[in-house]
Protein backbone atom coordinates (compact mmCIF):
# COMPACT_ATOMS: atom_id res chain seq x y z
CA UNK A 1 0.00 0.00 0.00
CA UNK A 2 1.32 3.12 -1.25
CA UNK A 3 1.52 6.13 1.41
CA UNK A 4 -0.19 9.12 1.40
CA UNK A 5 1.86 11.34 4.34
CA UNK A 6 3.88 13.72 2.68
CA UNK A 7 7.05 14.26 3.09
CA UNK A 8 6.60 17.50 4.30
CA UNK A 9 4.24 16.43 7.18
CA UNK A 10 6.91 13.70 7.66
CA UNK A 11 9.54 16.75 8.20
CA UNK A 12 7.20 18.78 10.58
CA UNK A 13 6.49 15.77 12.65
CA UNK A 14 10.34 14.89 12.81
CA UNK A 15 11.24 18.51 14.16
CA UNK A 16 8.25 17.85 16.29
CA UNK A 17 10.14 14.72 18.03
CA UNK A 18 13.44 16.20 18.14
CA UNK A 19 11.50 19.41 19.96
CA UNK A 20 9.65 17.26 22.34
CA UNK A 21 12.74 15.34 23.12
CA UNK A 22 15.29 18.53 23.48
CA UNK A 23 12.11 20.06 26.06
CA UNK A 24 12.14 16.19 27.85
CA UNK A 25 16.09 16.42 27.96
CA UNK A 26 15.67 12.69 26.18
CA UNK A 27 18.40 11.76 23.81
CA UNK A 28 18.16 9.66 20.71
CA UNK A 29 21.86 9.00 20.37
CA UNK A 30 22.44 9.21 16.42
CA UNK A 31 25.84 9.81 16.09
CA UNK A 32 28.81 6.85 16.49
CA UNK A 33 29.42 5.79 19.71
CA UNK A 34 32.86 7.19 21.13
CA UNK A 35 36.10 5.07 19.87
CA UNK A 36 39.99 5.22 20.66
CA UNK A 37 39.04 5.12 24.66
CA UNK A 38 41.13 3.46 27.66
CA UNK A 39 38.27 1.26 29.36
CA UNK A 40 38.96 -0.67 32.14
CA UNK A 41 35.98 -3.11 33.11
CA UNK A 42 36.41 -3.76 36.96
CA UNK A 43 34.27 -7.23 38.16
CA UNK A 44 33.41 -7.95 41.93
CA UNK A 45 36.44 -9.89 41.30
CA UNK A 46 38.45 -12.02 39.07
CA UNK A 47 38.54 -15.53 38.30
CA UNK A 48 34.58 -15.78 38.45
CA UNK A 49 33.32 -17.13 35.18
CA UNK A 50 29.93 -15.18 35.10
CA UNK A 51 32.42 -12.19 34.69
CA UNK A 52 34.84 -13.93 32.64
CA UNK A 53 32.12 -13.94 30.28
CA UNK A 54 30.53 -10.95 30.59
CA UNK A 55 34.24 -9.34 29.96
CA UNK A 56 36.18 -11.06 27.73
CA UNK A 57 36.61 -10.96 23.76
CA UNK A 58 36.62 -14.39 23.46
CA UNK A 59 32.90 -14.82 25.14
CA UNK A 60 32.24 -11.50 23.00
CA UNK A 61 31.84 -9.85 26.19
CA UNK A 62 32.47 -6.14 27.03
CA UNK A 63 36.05 -6.29 25.74
CA UNK A 64 34.86 -7.57 22.20
CA UNK A 65 32.65 -4.45 22.11
CA UNK A 66 35.17 -2.09 22.52
CA UNK A 67 37.46 -4.14 20.29
CA UNK A 68 34.50 -3.69 17.38
CA UNK A 69 34.27 0.51 17.93
CA UNK A 70 37.64 0.57 17.79
CA UNK A 71 38.74 1.55 21.58
CA UNK A 72 42.19 2.23 22.34
CA UNK A 73 42.52 -0.75 25.07
CA UNK A 74 39.98 -2.89 27.06
CA UNK A 75 41.42 -4.48 30.56
CA UNK A 76 39.68 -6.15 33.19
CA UNK A 77 41.17 -6.02 36.32
CA UNK A 78 39.99 -6.39 40.14
CA UNK A 79 40.97 -8.23 43.10
CA UNK A 80 40.05 -11.98 44.29
CA UNK A 81 37.51 -11.69 46.95
CA UNK A 82 34.14 -9.67 46.07
CA UNK A 83 34.52 -7.06 48.72
CA UNK A 84 35.69 -3.51 48.91
CA UNK A 85 38.51 -3.66 50.20
CA UNK A 86 40.05 -5.55 47.16
CA UNK A 87 37.87 -3.97 44.78
CA UNK A 88 38.87 -0.17 45.49
CA UNK A 89 42.67 -0.81 45.64
CA UNK A 90 41.69 -1.95 41.41
CA UNK A 91 39.64 1.28 40.46
CA UNK A 92 42.27 3.65 41.79
CA UNK A 93 45.04 1.71 40.05
CA UNK A 94 42.90 1.78 36.49
CA UNK A 95 42.52 5.89 37.23
CA UNK A 96 45.98 6.45 37.53
CA UNK A 97 46.23 4.01 34.80
CA UNK A 98 44.97 7.05 32.35
CA UNK A 99 41.02 5.45 32.65
CA UNK A 100 38.50 7.02 30.11
CA UNK A 101 35.49 4.49 30.96
CA UNK A 102 35.18 2.32 33.95
CA UNK A 103 32.59 -0.45 34.21
CA UNK A 104 32.11 -1.93 37.07
CA UNK A 105 30.13 -4.40 39.31
CA UNK A 106 30.04 -2.83 42.71
CA UNK A 107 30.81 -4.97 45.79
CA UNK A 108 29.42 -2.31 47.64
CA UNK A 109 26.39 0.04 47.12
CA UNK A 110 28.12 3.13 48.60
CA UNK A 111 31.79 2.01 49.35
CA UNK A 112 32.98 2.69 46.22
CA UNK A 113 31.23 6.22 46.21
CA UNK A 114 34.27 8.28 46.53
CA UNK A 115 36.56 6.82 43.65
CA UNK A 116 34.04 6.49 41.27
CA UNK A 117 32.29 10.11 42.02
CA UNK A 118 36.15 11.34 41.81
CA UNK A 119 36.45 9.76 38.70
CA UNK A 120 33.46 11.48 37.13
CA UNK A 121 34.64 14.84 38.13
CA UNK A 122 37.88 14.41 35.99
CA UNK A 123 35.95 13.84 32.94
CA UNK A 124 36.22 9.80 33.30
CA UNK A 125 33.11 7.77 31.94
CA UNK A 126 31.55 5.55 34.96
CA UNK A 127 28.66 3.01 34.06
CA UNK A 128 28.45 0.32 36.38
CA UNK A 129 26.98 -3.24 35.18
CA UNK A 130 25.41 -6.34 37.06
CA UNK A 131 25.59 -4.67 40.57
CA UNK A 132 25.17 -1.06 41.04
CA UNK A 133 26.56 1.75 43.10
CA UNK A 134 23.44 3.16 44.29
CA UNK A 135 24.59 5.49 46.89
CA UNK A 136 23.11 7.38 47.26
CA UNK A 137 23.57 8.99 45.70
CA UNK A 138 24.42 7.02 43.10
CA UNK A 139 28.23 7.34 41.43
CA UNK A 140 27.56 6.62 38.34
CA UNK A 141 25.63 7.73 34.56
CA UNK A 142 24.18 4.10 33.95
CA UNK A 143 23.40 1.44 35.40
CA UNK A 144 22.94 -1.67 33.27
CA UNK A 145 20.93 -4.30 35.26
CA UNK A 146 21.26 -7.59 34.55
CA UNK A 147 16.77 -8.26 34.96
CA UNK A 148 14.74 -7.16 37.15
CA UNK A 149 15.53 -7.19 40.59
CA UNK A 150 12.12 -8.30 42.00
CA UNK A 151 11.68 -10.73 38.93
CA UNK A 152 14.49 -12.62 39.81
CA UNK A 153 14.15 -12.41 43.87
CA UNK A 154 10.52 -13.82 42.95
CA UNK A 155 11.49 -16.40 41.06
CA UNK A 156 14.15 -18.08 42.96
CA UNK A 157 11.59 -18.66 46.11
CA UNK A 158 9.07 -20.12 43.85
CA UNK A 159 11.62 -22.46 42.09
CA UNK A 160 12.10 -23.84 45.46
CA UNK A 161 8.84 -23.73 47.33
CA UNK A 162 8.42 -26.20 44.06
CA UNK A 163 11.23 -28.42 44.66
CA UNK A 164 10.15 -28.74 48.30
CA UNK A 165 6.72 -28.98 47.88
CA UNK A 166 5.95 -25.56 49.71
CA UNK A 167 7.22 -26.38 52.85
CA UNK A 168 10.63 -27.24 55.18
CA UNK A 169 13.87 -25.34 56.23
CA UNK A 170 15.45 -23.10 53.81
CA UNK A 171 18.49 -20.96 53.88
CA UNK A 172 20.62 -18.49 51.11
CA UNK A 173 23.86 -18.44 50.79
CA UNK A 174 24.97 -15.38 49.04
CA UNK A 175 27.99 -13.29 47.74
CA UNK A 176 29.59 -10.44 50.26
CA UNK A 177 27.03 -9.38 52.52
CA UNK A 178 27.42 -5.53 50.98
CA UNK A 179 26.36 -6.98 47.39
CA UNK A 180 23.96 -4.71 45.72
CA UNK A 181 22.56 -6.95 43.84
CA UNK A 182 22.31 -9.94 46.00
CA UNK A 183 21.03 -7.52 49.03
CA UNK A 184 18.21 -6.41 46.14
CA UNK A 185 17.51 -9.87 45.26
CA UNK A 186 17.59 -11.22 48.88
CA UNK A 187 14.65 -8.33 50.04
CA UNK A 188 12.40 -9.85 46.95
CA UNK A 189 13.12 -12.95 48.27
CA UNK A 190 11.70 -12.03 51.97
CA UNK A 191 8.67 -10.71 50.83
CA UNK A 192 8.15 -13.85 48.17
CA UNK A 193 8.47 -15.84 51.20
CA UNK A 194 5.27 -14.18 53.17
CA UNK A 195 3.13 -16.00 50.19
CA UNK A 196 5.00 -19.79 52.02
CA UNK A 197 4.04 -19.75 55.28
CA UNK A 198 5.94 -23.36 55.79
CA UNK A 199 8.85 -22.51 54.30
CA UNK A 200 11.27 -21.39 56.77
CA UNK A 201 14.34 -19.30 55.97
CA UNK A 202 16.73 -20.75 58.81
CA UNK A 203 20.24 -18.67 57.65
CA UNK A 204 21.65 -16.11 55.04
CA UNK A 205 25.48 -16.77 54.71
CA UNK A 206 27.92 -15.32 52.77
CA UNK A 207 30.51 -16.96 50.62
CA UNK A 208 32.45 -13.47 49.44
CA UNK A 209 32.45 -15.26 45.86
CA UNK A 210 35.61 -16.93 46.73
CA UNK A 211 35.15 -21.05 46.10
CA UNK A 212 36.93 -21.97 49.42
CA UNK A 213 34.24 -19.71 51.84
CA UNK A 214 31.71 -20.56 49.74
CA UNK A 215 31.99 -24.39 50.26
CA UNK A 216 32.90 -23.70 54.01
CA UNK A 217 29.37 -21.59 54.56
CA UNK A 218 27.44 -24.44 52.73
CA UNK A 219 28.96 -26.91 55.05
CA UNK A 220 28.38 -25.09 57.90
CA UNK A 221 24.48 -25.00 56.88
CA UNK A 222 24.49 -28.67 56.20
CA UNK A 223 26.11 -29.04 59.85
CA UNK A 224 24.21 -26.85 61.67
CA UNK A 225 20.30 -27.91 60.13
CA UNK A 226 20.12 -31.25 59.18
CA UNK A 227 16.59 -30.73 58.61
CA UNK A 228 17.26 -28.40 55.63
CA UNK A 229 15.60 -29.00 52.62
CA UNK A 230 17.38 -26.42 50.71
CA UNK A 231 19.29 -23.31 49.44
CA UNK A 232 19.00 -21.13 47.24
CA UNK A 233 22.53 -19.34 45.87
CA UNK A 234 21.80 -16.66 43.98
CA UNK A 235 25.44 -15.91 42.66
CA UNK A 236 26.87 -18.28 40.49
CA UNK A 237 29.58 -19.09 43.16
CA UNK A 238 27.83 -20.15 45.40
CA UNK A 239 25.29 -22.13 43.76
CA UNK A 240 28.69 -23.92 42.20
CA UNK A 241 29.72 -24.57 45.98
CA UNK A 242 26.59 -25.56 47.17
CA UNK A 243 25.56 -28.04 44.76
CA UNK A 244 29.36 -29.87 45.07
CA UNK A 245 28.59 -29.80 49.11
CA UNK A 246 25.55 -31.16 49.00
CA UNK A 247 26.61 -34.03 46.55
CA UNK A 248 29.50 -34.88 48.52
CA UNK A 249 27.67 -35.17 51.14
CA UNK A 250 24.76 -37.71 49.56
CA UNK A 251 21.83 -35.41 50.41
CA UNK A 252 21.12 -35.36 46.75
CA UNK A 253 17.66 -34.99 46.80
CA UNK A 254 17.65 -34.25 50.72
CA UNK A 255 18.54 -30.67 50.13
CA UNK A 256 17.46 -28.87 46.68
CA UNK A 257 19.60 -26.53 45.29
CA UNK A 258 18.82 -23.36 43.34
CA UNK A 259 19.55 -20.26 42.65
CA UNK A 260 21.67 -18.33 39.67
CA UNK A 261 24.36 -20.46 37.99
CA UNK A 262 26.55 -20.53 34.56
CA UNK A 263 25.57 -23.88 32.81
CA UNK A 264 28.77 -25.42 31.90
CA UNK A 265 29.44 -25.63 35.02
CA UNK A 266 26.41 -26.40 36.62
CA UNK A 267 25.47 -29.41 33.88
CA UNK A 268 26.80 -32.17 35.89
CA UNK A 269 24.38 -31.10 39.25
CA UNK A 270 21.00 -30.37 37.34
CA UNK A 271 21.73 -33.50 35.47
CA UNK A 272 22.24 -35.65 38.63
CA UNK A 273 19.00 -33.85 40.36
CA UNK A 274 21.41 -31.78 42.77
CA UNK A 275 19.54 -28.75 41.49
CA UNK A 276 17.15 -29.50 39.21
CA UNK A 277 16.33 -25.99 37.92
CA UNK A 278 18.31 -22.71 38.36
CA UNK A 279 18.26 -19.31 36.83
CA UNK A 280 20.84 -17.06 34.64
CA UNK A 281 20.89 -14.44 31.51
CA UNK A 282 23.61 -14.49 28.81
CA UNK A 283 26.43 -12.67 31.07
CA UNK A 284 28.31 -11.65 27.99
CA UNK A 285 24.84 -9.11 27.07
CA UNK A 286 25.50 -7.50 30.48
CA UNK A 287 28.54 -6.55 29.31
CA UNK A 288 28.08 -5.48 25.66
CA UNK A 289 25.11 -3.15 26.63
CA UNK A 290 27.35 -1.58 29.35
CA UNK A 291 29.80 -0.90 27.03
CA UNK A 292 27.45 0.64 24.28
CA UNK A 293 25.92 2.73 26.90
CA UNK A 294 29.50 4.31 28.35
CA UNK A 295 31.22 4.55 24.69
CA UNK A 296 27.34 6.77 24.01
CA UNK A 297 28.04 8.40 26.91
CA UNK A 298 31.83 9.39 26.42
CA UNK A 299 30.49 10.79 22.97
CA UNK A 300 28.22 12.85 24.67
CA UNK A 301 25.40 11.31 22.45
CA UNK A 302 23.43 10.82 25.49
CA UNK A 303 23.70 11.82 29.26
CA UNK A 304 22.10 8.77 30.97
CA UNK A 305 18.70 10.63 31.79
CA UNK A 306 15.43 8.46 31.91
CA UNK A 307 14.05 7.95 28.34
CA UNK A 308 17.61 8.12 26.53
CA UNK A 309 18.11 5.91 23.89
CA UNK A 310 21.25 3.98 22.39
CA UNK A 311 22.11 0.98 20.21
CA UNK A 312 23.91 -1.96 21.30
CA UNK A 313 24.85 -3.64 18.13
CA UNK A 314 22.95 -6.78 17.23
CA UNK A 315 20.77 -6.93 21.04
CA UNK A 316 18.85 -3.88 19.62
CA UNK A 317 18.22 -0.45 21.21
CA UNK A 318 17.95 0.31 24.71
CA UNK A 319 15.87 2.91 26.60
CA UNK A 320 17.47 4.60 29.94
CA UNK A 321 14.76 3.95 32.66
CA UNK A 322 14.22 5.65 35.95
CA UNK A 323 17.24 5.99 38.37
CA UNK A 324 19.09 5.86 34.76
CA UNK A 325 18.70 2.61 35.13
CA UNK A 326 19.01 -0.32 32.06
CA UNK A 327 17.54 -3.24 31.99
CA UNK A 328 19.06 -5.57 29.78
CA UNK A 329 16.90 -8.79 29.54
CA UNK A 330 14.81 -11.56 31.39
CA UNK A 331 16.11 -14.38 33.73
CA UNK A 332 16.43 -17.65 31.57
CA UNK A 333 15.53 -20.90 33.15
CA UNK A 334 17.90 -23.82 32.64
CA UNK A 335 16.80 -27.46 33.45
CA UNK A 336 17.64 -30.79 32.47
CA UNK A 337 16.59 -30.63 28.62
CA UNK A 338 18.54 -27.39 28.01
CA UNK A 339 21.59 -27.36 30.22
CA UNK A 340 23.87 -28.49 27.47
CA UNK A 341 23.43 -26.54 25.16
CA UNK A 342 25.28 -23.47 26.40
CA UNK A 343 29.10 -22.82 26.03
CA UNK A 344 29.27 -20.55 29.16
C1 LIG B 1 28.16 -13.91 40.78
C2 LIG B 1 28.28 -12.46 41.08
C3 LIG B 1 27.41 -11.59 40.22
C4 LIG B 1 26.03 -12.17 40.01
C5 LIG B 1 26.12 -13.58 39.53
C6 LIG B 1 24.77 -14.20 39.34
O1 LIG B 1 29.00 -14.28 39.77
O2 LIG B 1 27.99 -12.26 42.43
O3 LIG B 1 27.31 -10.31 40.76
O4 LIG B 1 25.28 -11.44 39.12
O5 LIG B 1 26.84 -14.33 40.51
Amino acid sequence: MKSRVSKRALILVGAVVCLLGTSLGVAYATSAPASGLKVYVIPKNLGNSYFTTADSIASGGVCAVAQTLNEASCTETSGSAATPATQIPAIQAAIADGAQVLIVSATDPAALCPTLTAAMQKGITVVTYDSDASGPPPCRSIYVEDALTSQIGTSEVDIIAKEIHDKGQIAIESAAQTATNQNAWIGYMHKELKKYPKIKLVATVYGNDVPTTATQVAQGLLQKYPKLAGIISPTTVGILAASQVVDAAHKKGKVIVTGLGTPLAMKKYVLNGTCPIFELWDPAHVGDVAMYAAANLAAKNITGATGDKFTAGSLGTFTVLADNTVLTGKPFVFNKANVGKFNF
